[in-house]
């Protein structure tokens, strides 16, 4: 049985868990939200990263049950949280396969009312190429989504080709800027020029900008500097499990 084959089990089985990653606002530095990120804890091969399956899961229709469990835990979670008094918006990543299944809009809405968590509580980060596999069709079920109150990110933004036709139609609100050009933004004049300019054609367009790959305090005072608007990465904290993030978070209230 190979990993694909292994992988249904282990949706069943609880193997998949979330990590979340913080997102801060630049100029309050508060924590608006987390992005939760999976992995899988392999009984035997130990913690396998998402990179060594989601993309195996991607060229089948596992891709499906797989998200809906990372929604729906992620939800779970979030309504947790909110119970505690901690306000925390989850952002899952969504595959281009997903945005493409008919049902998927009405899935999401479902786990929505049956975990009790306000659609403004869920953020869905979608790519570039996710988009442009079918631009009508993403336009229509974005839309939907966004309707209904679900807040939508492109991710790494910058390094796909959403062209800005699309873009301006497109009813998302965030734009999360490519790490690849974040990391570099001290080093490479032309990165930073250009987090610069997505910074101003965000803000243009209406959306909230984010800096993701923030790995250390020069970063962070340059983004600010370009007014970006919220911040994740590494200078803040790596993805980390549920009880360490809540630690975490409630030490920089
Ligand atoms: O957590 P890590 O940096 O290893 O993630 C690697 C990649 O896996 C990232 O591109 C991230 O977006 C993707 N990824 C992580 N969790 C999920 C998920 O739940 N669904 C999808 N589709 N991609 C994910
Ligand atoms: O594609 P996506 O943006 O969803 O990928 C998120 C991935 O980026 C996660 O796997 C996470 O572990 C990783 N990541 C988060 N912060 C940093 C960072 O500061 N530097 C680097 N190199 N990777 C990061
Ligand atoms: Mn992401
Ligand atoms: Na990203």
């Amino acid at each position: 049985l190979g990993l694909l084959g292994e992988l249904r089990r282990a949706i069943d089985s609880g193997e998949l868990v979330l990590h979340y990653q913080p997102k801060m606002a630049m100029v309050s530095e508060e924590v608006c939200g987390v992005e939760a990120l999976v992995r899988w804890q392999h009984p035997e091969r130990g913690i396998i990263p998402p990179a060594l399956f989601i993309p195996l899961a991607e060229r089948t229709p596992l891709i499906h049950p797989l998200t809906r469990y990372v929604i729906d835990t992620a939800l779970a979670q979030c309504a947790r949280w909110q119970a505690e008094g901690r306000t925390l918006q989850v952002a899952v990543n969504v595959s281009a396969r997903n945005l493409l299944d008919d049902g998927f809009v009405d899935d999401v809405l479902e786990l929505l009312v049956r975990r009790g968590v306000p659609a403004a509580c869920l953020e869905l980060e979608v790519t570039e190429s996710a988009i442009m596999a079918d631009p009508a069709r993403a336009q229509q079920i974005l839309g939907r989504l966004a309707d209904a109150g679900i807040t939508l990110s492109i991710d790494d933004f910058g390094a796909g080709y959403t062209s800005l036709a699309h873009l301006k139609d497109l009813p998302i609100h965030q734009l999360k800027i490519d790490r690849s050009f974040v990391a570099s933004m001290t080093t490479d004049r032309s990165d930073a020029l250009i987090v610069r300019a997505v910074v101003e054609l965000g803000h243009n367009l209406g959306l909230t900008t984010v800096a993701e790959g923030v790995e250390d305090e020069a970063t962070w005072q340059r983004l600010r500097a370009a007014g970006c608007d919220l911040a994740q990465g590494y200078h803040l904290a790596r993805p980390m499990p549920a009880s360490e993030l809540e630690g975490w978070y409630d030490a920089t209230r």
